[in-house]
């Protein structure tokens, strides 16, 4: 049987020779550009991009590659003992082989690179800037050159890598035909391990999320227009937990990042949107690495920006994702009983006080 699992469709605008952190404009609707006078990450956080392979040649990437420390280039030997032979800079899980970048003519070469660009392209005074800017990207290609790629058990074999060689959230911008417990259990693994699993909600534009989104394991992220309504490609549905800018696919802007060798490029698709999501919680996992799937979750959804109805809809989930919030969320004391009563307590002192004051005067 032939499993099939595809990237969402999606689209490049029109590649350029240089872009400025002007351009970037959906970090001022997140407040990612808030965010940063917290944290602008770390750079031990890392972010797998399981996706069609990062070409980290690119001059606004240089240096966010994770490197294997246990691992010894090109001596045939899996000197870490973790299966994988030479994998210094990542696995390509479509040739099994340890070159993870994309190969020079592949039709889809960008989409990682892109997506990677979003998440920690560095804050240098140079070209664009990434919501998590200090952060490294873990580099793992499971698409192939026709954005496509054919086996549920060795996708999930990418998700068992990225978890069990220490990324600290793990982005998904691929959609899959169906929900299988061959991808599923090792993302349920790698929530056991406390890594956070991010995947885009699909771009057919209907009321469906697609897998693996839509599993109650993966946070489900969809898109908006610049101007915050939901984008017309974005699918949707009660599995929905957040939106993010991305930009309609017609007559709107649409974000920009890096596009081998060394272009840039407004781009379209929820493919975009999750990375946003996925930099937003290594910048969380940035100030407190030791946060539950579940309390990363609690923050995302009270931190957001509520669109539409009032509450979690189907349209934008918990609504607009925010940086800012998200990342003065993690600094704040827990919200426990003996905390509250402390807080009170001073209070009820002082105006007891200031009562017995009154009597006897
Ligand atoms: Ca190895
Ligand atoms: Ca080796
Ligand atoms: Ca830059
Ligand atoms: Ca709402």
């Amino acid at each position: 049987m032939i499993f099939l699992i595809i990237s969402t469709e999606q689209g490049l605008v029109c590649p350029i020779y240089a872009s400025d952190y002007e351009d970037a404009w959906h970090h001022a609707i997140i407040h990612s550009d808030d965010a940063w006078k917290i944290t602008q990450g770390r750079k031990e956080i890392v972010v797998a991009v399981i996706d069609s392979g990062v070409d980290f040649s690119h001059p606004d990437l240089i240096s966010a590659g994770w490197i294997n420390a246990g691992e010894i280039e090109s001596n045939f030997i899996d000197d870490d003992g973790n299966g994988y032979i030479d994998d210094v800079f990542g696995w390509d899980f479509v040739s099994n082989d340890s070159a993870p970048g994309p190969t020079i003519d592949d039709p889809v070469n960008w989409h990682a690179t892109f997506i990677a660009g979003i998440i920690a392209a560095p804050k240098d005074n140079f070209g664009i800037v990434g919501v998590a800017p200090n952060v490294t990207i873990m580099n793992v290609r499971i698409l192939n050159a026709d954005n496509m790629f054919y086996s549920f058990e060795v996708f999930g074999n990418a998700i068992r890598y990225a978890a069990e060689n220490g990324a600290d959230v793990i982005n998904l911008s691929v959609t899959l035909s169906d929900n299988s417990s061959l991808y599923m259990d090792d993302i349920e693994y790698a929530n056991s391990l406390n890594i956070p699993v991010v995947a885009a909600s699909g771009n057919n534009g209907l009321s469906v999320i697609s897998y693996p989104a839509k599993s109650d394991n993966v946070i489900s992220v969809g898109a908006t227009s610049s101007w915050g309504e939901t984008a017309d490609f974005s699918n949707y549905g009660e599995e929905l937990e957040l939106v993010a800018p991305v930009g309609n696919s017609e007559d709107d802007d649409n974000i920009i990042s890096i596009v081998p060798p060394d272009l840039y490029s407004g781009g379209w698709g929820t493919s975009f949107a999750a990375p946003q999501v996925a930099a937003t919680i290594a910048m969380m996992k940035s100030l407190n690495d030791s946060l539950s799937v579940a309390e990363i979750r609690d923050i995302l959804h009270k931190s957001a920006k509520d669109l539409g109805d009032p509450g979690r809809d189907i349209l934008t989930g918990y609504g607009l994702l925010n940086v800012l919030k998200a990342v003065q969320a993690v600094l704040l004391p827990p919200e426990d009983s003996s905390y509250q009563f402390l807080a009170i307590f001073p209070i009820l002192a002082v105006i007891t006080i200031i009562v017995v004051k009154k009597r006897k005067s």
